[in-house]
């Protein structure tokens, strides 16, 4: 390590000072045409999981587990904090020009903001995916997935071959930011002693193979036969199995470790559990910009045409090899 990078870590006790911010504004400048409105709603996501972020380290002091004994549109369960984070992104992102339009795993209908001029751009998001994990003290995470709205098509949902941003955020042991935007997959971790999201690996890619699967077990017996026999092949030849109950978690492991994370068609859920629009497709994109694969088991997850905006979808995605086997079973 150099002197100058030592001292770096010296004072800031790691070897970085790129923030989530300088690497954002890095990348506008690489395309003359930008206008920063991107980078604006990529700052607000930023400030909103800052702001989901601290509540969640307070939630259990605070009293806002738990909840709060309504259904979202998906018939699940709204947690307090489901609807504390759903309300931080809506009002961060509102507040952000050239946001266009707004879809929330939370609320029932596309949203449709008055944007100023120039560019226009949609957010769909699932603002505290994996809520069920909170009372347990468990990994969760917000979504995103951005696209270029062109003018007067606000209303139309977009292939996730389309999108021109997406990430997550893990709020785990620490606070992980991970996105892309075209230009490969760069994480960032929350120094909270700073406030800022500092860069530390840029271009992740997910090792080709895996040897660790990721999958409800207990849905198993209503897994379509060839899922049946590739995790059979799976135990056969020692893979571990993974499964954290939060789709961010279970990705981001994928993303540093390589396996593959799948969530099936099951008797309950003919589609599979997951959103297209706003867990698939940008999953699907991350680990495709990272190397690896992103399969509905039929064909590309991001080249879906979504029909409505909470549709669902089989998900396979994970380390390109790992996933080509899984494809070979189900042919
Ligand atoms: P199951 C969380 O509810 C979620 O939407 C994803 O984060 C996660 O991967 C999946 O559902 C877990 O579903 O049926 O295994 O509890």
């Amino acid at each position: 390590m150099s002197s100058s990078t030592s001292n770096v870590v010296a004072i800031t006790g790691h070897g970085s000072f790129i923030t989530l911010q300088s690497h954002v504004l890095a990348e506008e400048r690489r395309h003359p045409e930008a206008t920063g409105t991107l980078s604006w709603i990529i700052s607000a996501l930023a400030i909103s999981a800052k702001t989901i972020a601290a509540k969640l380290k307070r939630a259990r002091l605070e009293d806002v587990l738990g909840e709060i004994g309504s259904e979202n549109v998906q018939g699940e369960q709204q947690q307090k904090l489901d609807v504390i984070a759903n309300t931080v992104l809506l009002r961060v992102l509102q507040s952000r020009d050239g946001v266009a339009v707004l879809g929330s795993e939370e609320n029932d209908e596309l949203l449709h903001v008055d944007a100023e001029g120039g560019r226009h751009y949609s957010v769909m998001f699932d603002p505290l995916d994996g809520s069920s994990n909170l009372d347990v003290g468990g990994s969760v995470g917000t979504i995103f997935s951005i696209y270029r709205v062109a003018e007067g098509r606000g209303s139309t949902l977009l292939p996730g071959r389309e999108q021109v941003a997406a990430g997550y955020v893990l709020y785990g042991s620490s606070t992980i930011f991970v996105m892309t935007s075209g230009s490969g997959v760069h994480m960032f971790v929350l120094d909270p002693s700073i406030g800022a999201f500092i860069r530390v690996a840029e271009h992740l890619q997910v090792p080709a193979r895996g040897s660790t699967y990721s999958v409800n077990e207990a849905n198993l017996a209503s897994f379509p036969e060839g899922y049946q026999r590739f995790l059979a092949q799976c135990r056969d030849t020692g893979f571990s199995s993974r499964y954290a109950g939060a789709m961010v978690a279970d990705v981001h492991r994928v993303l540093i470790k390589g396996g593959v994370f799948l969530y099936p068609p099951t008797a309950k859920a003919p589609n599979g559990k997951l959103r297209l629009m706003y867990e698939a497709n940008p999953m699907a994109w991350l680990i495709e910009q990272a190397g690896g694969a992103a399969s509905t088991g039929r064909g590309r997850i991001l080249d879906v045409q979504p029909e409505e905006l909470h549709q669902r979808v089989p998900v396979i995605l994970g380390s390109r090899d790992t996933v080509a086997d899984l494809m070979s079973c189900l042919a």
